[in-house]
């Protein structure tokens, strides 16, 4: 397995400042290998777009807790696509929707709608992150 050379972009998104999740992802991907370039919290989305094209990333990581994550995510795919990120995979995580009550398989389908390559739940572990950034990322965007 080859993993990319190409960075990817890490932050929290909009004026969200729930900072381990983020710390914690940039720590264990550096550790299995990845080029991590960690933008911090309250990160604009024009701000993770403008790090990608600049680095050449082959993928953009959004963190995202407050609740607000559908609200960046619903034009995040059609700025990357102006930018010139026509190729580039995006994914989000945290606590991506407000409240507990939630059917996730909605929320999976929604975020697939908006072009996203993957959304996790919350709770989810750094294992299973690994693991879907290896099956999406690896031995490809060298
Ligand atoms: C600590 C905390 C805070 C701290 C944050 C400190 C800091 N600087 O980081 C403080 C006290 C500041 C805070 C503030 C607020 N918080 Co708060 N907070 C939490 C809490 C208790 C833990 C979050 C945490 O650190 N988890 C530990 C890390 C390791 O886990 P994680 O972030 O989930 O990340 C893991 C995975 O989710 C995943 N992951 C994370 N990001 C990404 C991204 C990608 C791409 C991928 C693939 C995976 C991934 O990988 C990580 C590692 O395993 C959660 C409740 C909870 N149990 O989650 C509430 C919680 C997130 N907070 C909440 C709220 C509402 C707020 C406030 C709005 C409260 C208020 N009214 O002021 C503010 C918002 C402030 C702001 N502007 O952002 C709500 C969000 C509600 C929702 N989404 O429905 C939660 C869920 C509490 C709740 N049950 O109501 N909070």
């Amino acid at each position: 397995m080859v993993i990319p050379s190409r960075p990817l972009i890490l932050g929290v998104i909009g004026t969200d400042i729930h900072m381990v999740g983020s710390r914690v992802l940039e720590r264990v991907l550096r550790e299995a290998g990845f080029n991590v370039v960690h933008l911090g919290g309250a990160v604009p989305s024009d701000e993770f777009i403008k790090a990608a094209m600049e680095t050449d990333a082959c993928a953009i990581l959004i963190s995202s807790l407050s609740g607000y994550g559908e609200f960046y995510a619903q034009d995040f795919r059609k700025m990357c696509d102006e930018a010139g990120l026509k190729d580039i995979k995006l994914y989000m995580g945290g606590h991506v929707v407000m409240g507990e009550e939630i059917e996730w398989e909605e929320v999976e389908a929604k975020f697939k709608m908006f072009g996203f390559n993957g959304v996790t739940r919350p709770g989810i572990s750094t294992d299973e992150v690994i693991k879907m950034l290896n099956a999406d990322l690896c031995d490809a965007n060298q």
